[in-house]
């Protein structure tokens, strides 16, 4: 297996309007990253991740883009974004951007252009269809809710948009578009950013037919997700590999719903010359029954069996990202941990077992202090456009009970990643003299950076000693992967290889105290504790009962 600086990297994604405020409007901003530089390098992460910051009518808060080479104005200035990537370099910090080419902003110069006439030159940067017996091109529908085709009356055709009608889709088959993108990307790689994160880049290539598809039983229109992996999608990667990407020293990370390990393959393989890596979300549904709007009980041997075949299906040829959060799902300490009694421990539980695993390590801002989901008591807390729209289809359309409709959304909003960045104990957790665009979650004044700072035992140190760990051990990086006790529901346990080196992960996701016995087939001579969340006077390693959401990783030969 090639060696190379992202395989050993770790990730840091920033959700600016929610990370810092640097001049007191309310909203994060480039100089509020700036300022944060130092705490990121102390943490140790080497690549950050910025989600959208380009001009925008925020509409999704970012990825709706007007302009690809403008700065948002809240955001700063393009002088403060050349001083952030100046200063970032300077500690040897690495920045993606994340480029959002599968749709623009309906306010961006090409649509403005596009839906004037049928015979504007840039008509075919965008889909347009005529309607089919007075109604829509077809039953796609948006990610957003309704109907995925807006219609237009200047023209008297419908545009297709996958994400809210303010992010009318690209037309990638039109070779004017992918060169249009491709300049975009080499206009930054020039400026010197080190990689793109790339926004549904999977959706880019839709089957020219549009056929209708399936619709699940209470809804309407058959999910825009079906246009996933289409026709044309690996060519149309492949080309901008070589046109652009290749000329680089960088890194690219898909974000690709609907991807099993097997179709993963061809987005990542290296002789593919696609993309480096990319974001699924096998794991992500584990909880969640997104058609009736349900939660669903979570089985710990399923998320191994998912997470296990990723580990072992892009083994050799290809590479994983390790995730628990982004921007777009709620905190894994409230979802897969425990944020009441067992907050401390679990969310080291849970970092050891997924950044132990081979693959990069994604940090999602605030996980590195165990921020939890937010408890939102009315729909006007929220900002979501996708939260938004669901209020307006299930409750005031549908007639769904409200205080349910707010349940489901307080474990699964996307708000719950987005409340601001936990600072300190002073007003609104040090993210902002002004007034936070979303309300701050009250736990702030028990869950934030400087508390953590001091606190040698802390989430946050804890982190910090994982990366570091993983570092010094090439075991972490490039070893094998192989589950173990594959059909407990109580215990994740793992051993990496590389060489004559052996590491044995163990990690409890309950409160209750299962007894680890290592599988006999396993051979080992000494065991020494590398890290873990409790402390532990030398035993056996072989067999040992846990504490509530314990974990323990020892190195063996
Ligand atoms: O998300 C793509 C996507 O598939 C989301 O709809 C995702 O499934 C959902 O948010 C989970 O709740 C990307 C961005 O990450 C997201 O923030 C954008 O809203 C979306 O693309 C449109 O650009
Ligand atoms: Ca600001």
């Amino acid at each position: 297996m090639k060696k190379t600086w992202w395989k050993e990297s770790v990730v840091y994604q920033i959700y600016p309007r929610s990370f810092k405020d640097g001049n007191g409007d309310g909203s994060g901003d480039l100089r509020g990253i700036a300022a944060k530089l130092d705490y990121l390098q102390w943490l140790g992460v080497d690549v950050l991740w910025l989600c959208p910051i380009f001009q925008s009518p925020n509409d999704d808060n970012g990825y709706d883009i007007s302009d690809y080479r403008a700065i948002m104005a809240e955001f700063g200035t393009m002088a403060d974004f050349d001083e952030l990537l100046a200063q970032a370099h300077r500690r040897g910090l690495k920045i993606l951007l994340d480029l959002v080419v599968n749709h623009s902003s309906d306010e961006h110069a090409w649509f403005v252009e596009s839906r004037k006439s049928r015979d504007n030159p840039y008509r075919d940067f965008y889909i347009w269809k005529e309607g089919k017996n007075g109604q829509e091109p077809n039953n796609w529908g948006s990610a957003f809710g309704g109907s995925a085709w807006q219609y237009d009356p200047a023209t008297a055709m419908y545009y297709l948009h996958c994400f809210s009608k303010k992010q009318p889709d690209l037309n990638w088959d039109n070779p004017a578009v992918r060169r249009e993108v491709q300049d975009i990307v080499r206009w930054w790689l020039d400026k010197g950013v080190d990689g793109f994160r790339m926004d549904v880049i999977n959706l880019i290539s839709k089957d020219p037919r549009f056929p209708d598809g399936p619709v699940a039983p209470g809804k309407l229109y058959a999910d825009c997700s079906l246009a996933l992996n289409g026709p044309r999608v690996h060519e149309y990667l492949r080309e901008l590999h070589q046109n652009v990407l290749s000329k680089y020293d960088i890194m690219t990370v898909g974000e690709t719903g609907g991807v099993t390990p097997a179709i993963a393959r061809d987005y990542v393989a290296e002789n593919r010359a696609e993309l480096n890596m990319l974001f699924h979300f096998e794991h992500m549904d584990l909880d969640k029954d997104r058609e009736r709007l349900a939660q669903k009980p979570f089985r710990l041997t399923e998320l191994k069996r998912i997470l296990s075949t990723w580990q072992k299906d892009l083994g050799d040829d290809g590479w994983n990202s390790l995730y628990w959060n982004n921007h777009d799902q709620p905190r894994v300490v409230s979802r897969f941990g425990n944020d009441q009694e067992y907050w401390e421990k679990s969310a080291k539980m849970l970092a050891t077992c997924l950044y132990l695993q081979r693959g990069t390590p994604y940090i999602y801002q605030g996980e590195e202090i165990g921020m939890t989901n937010m408890a939102f008591e009315t729909i006007a807390d929220y900002r979501d456009i996708g939260v938004l729209h669901a209020y307006q289809e299930e409750v005031v359309q549908k007639g769904r009970d409200c205080q349910e409709f707010l349940r489901y959304q307080r474990h699964f909003s996307r708000d719950n990643a987005r409340t601001p960045m936990q600072w300190d104990d002073s007003a609104n957790a040090g993210f902002s003299g002004g007034t936070p665009w979303i309300k701050v979650n009250p736990n702030y004044r028990r869950i934030n950076v400087s508390a953590q700072m001091t606190d040698r035992e802390s989430i946050l140190h804890y982190y910090r000693r994982l990366i570091k760990t993983r570092k010094e051990n090439e075991v972490i990086l490039y070893g094998s992967y192989d589950l173990i006790l594959a059909d407990s529901e109580e215990i994740y346990a793992y051993i990496r290889a590389l060489d004559k080196q052996g590491l044995l992960v163990v990690c409890n996701f309950t409160a209750q105290t299962p007894l680890f016995e290592l599988p006999e087939h396993i051979r080992y001579s000494a065991g020494q504790l590398l890290i873990g969340n409790y402390t532990v006077t030398d035993g056996p390693m072989a067999r040992f009962s846990l504490r509530p959401y314990e974990c323990r990783a020892y190195l063996f030969s």
